[in-house]
């Protein structure tokens, strides 16, 4: 049996991470590229948290290097490339637009151009975002809704989100993107707001910290599982023709009422703790997003199995179990 052979950008990331996993599982050799840190903690941490730290063939790259792009899918010769590998936080983007252009945007073509060069017949996956969709046009928004960006992430993304439809039609690529609206995890980074809480919750809980600083509570998101949203992405590229998916869960919430969820699980009252800082306001805000994954369903049966609940526990429990061990 030949065995299929996976190619991740960003595998040190939590849907990296997850993505290998359910690759692995399924038989798959997987290759993921590795920016170099001088902190080896950087590129292991959540592969060995997943236990496949030994299994997975790490490779020294960077998205903005296209030479070692190159270089790395000739000799992989994979069967999927998975594009993750993004500066990926909403906030930083202002601070850093530049790089987050050059990364998150560029990089996606960085890989596109390296398919076309030397691996026509290797399916693409382009990690898209729900960001795109920032000043939303249309209350649940799907595949067809228009888009209108909000950040300088938002805005590198929806380049590459067209440069990816464009080598589709243009060169006849295997190429889909994934539309992703906000999914976590116990591997979440601590800068995102669900990991920030359950973080917090769990060092209130522990007598480690007393207060919880938040920015617009009132910003509403469509949050699920980072477990089941890399099916969808391994799913999109087993259909025979290319397409662009919305991937959410269908509920929006409050990040207070994803907040109180936390709380309430460890038996903490949350107007006891939570402070709110006029400097976490970003300069401009995606107020709420909901998202329509009808045509996943239809597509591939795709629906997310984890409710918002069951998430923040699960991610409250293991930041308990991490600061106990760690005490
Ligand atoms: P993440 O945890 O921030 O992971 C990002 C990954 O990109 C890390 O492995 C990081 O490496 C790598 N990276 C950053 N700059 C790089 C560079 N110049 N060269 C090579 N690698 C680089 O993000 P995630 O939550 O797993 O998300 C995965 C992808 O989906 C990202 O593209 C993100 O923008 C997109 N997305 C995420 C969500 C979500 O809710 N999670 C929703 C929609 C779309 P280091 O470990 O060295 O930092
Ligand atoms: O913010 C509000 C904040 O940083 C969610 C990325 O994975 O999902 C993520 O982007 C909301 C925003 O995620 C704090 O203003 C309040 O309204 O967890 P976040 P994000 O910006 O939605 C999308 C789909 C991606 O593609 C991105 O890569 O929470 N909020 N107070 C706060 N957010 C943070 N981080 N910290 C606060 O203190």
């Amino acid at each position: 049996m030949t065995v299929k052979r996976a190619l991740i950008t960003g595998v040190t990331g939590q849907d990296g991470a997850y993505l290998a996993q359910l690759l692995l599982e399924k038989g798959y050799a997987v290759t993921g590229i590795v920016r170099r840190s001088s902190h080896a903690g950087v590129f292991d941490h959540r592969l060995k948290w997943l236990g496949i730290l030994d299994e997975v063939e790490l490779v020294d790259g960077n998205l903005l290097d296209q030479s070692a792009l190159l270089r790395i899918v000739q000799a992989a010769k994979p069967d999927e490339i998975y594009n993750l590998a993004a500066q990926s936080f909403v906030t930083s983007s202002w601070q850093q637009p530049l790089l987050t252009g050059q990364v998150t945007g560029l990089g996606a073509v960085h890989m596109l151009e390296c398919l076309r060069s030397v691996a026509p017949q290797a399916r693409y996956y382009q990690a898209s975002t729900s960001e795109m969709f920032g000043l939303i046009q249309e209350e649940r928004q799907s595949e067809t809704t228009p888009f209108y960006p909000r950040s300088p992430y938002g805005v590198a993304k929806l380049y590459a989100h067209w440069m990816t439809i464009n080598y589709r039609e243009s060169f006849g690529l295997h190429a889909s993107n994934g539309i992703l609206f906000n999914h976590e995890s116990p591997l979440r980074g601590v800068e995102f707001v669900t990991r920030k809480v359950t973080d917090a919750v769990a060092r209130i809980k522990l007598g480690k910290q007393k207060e919880l600083r938040l920015g617009n509570i009132d910003a509403k998101r469509d949050w699920g599982h980072a477990r089941d949203y890399v099916k969808a992405m391994w799913l999109m590229l087993q259909q025979d023709r290319p397409d662009d998916y919305v991937i959410a869960t269908g509920r929006t919430t409050t990040v207070r009422d994803m907040c109180a969820i936390a709380f309430k699980h460890v038996g903490l009252d949350i107007d006891d703790h939570l402070v709110i800082d006029p400097a976490l306001f970003r300069p401009a805000e995606v107020e709420v997003l909901l998202g329509n994954p009808a045509k996943a369903k239809a597509a591939f049966g795709w629906e997310a199995q984890t409710s918002l609940e069951a998430l923040i526990t699960e991610m409250v429990d293991a930041d308990i179990r991490r600061l106990s061990a760690n005490a």
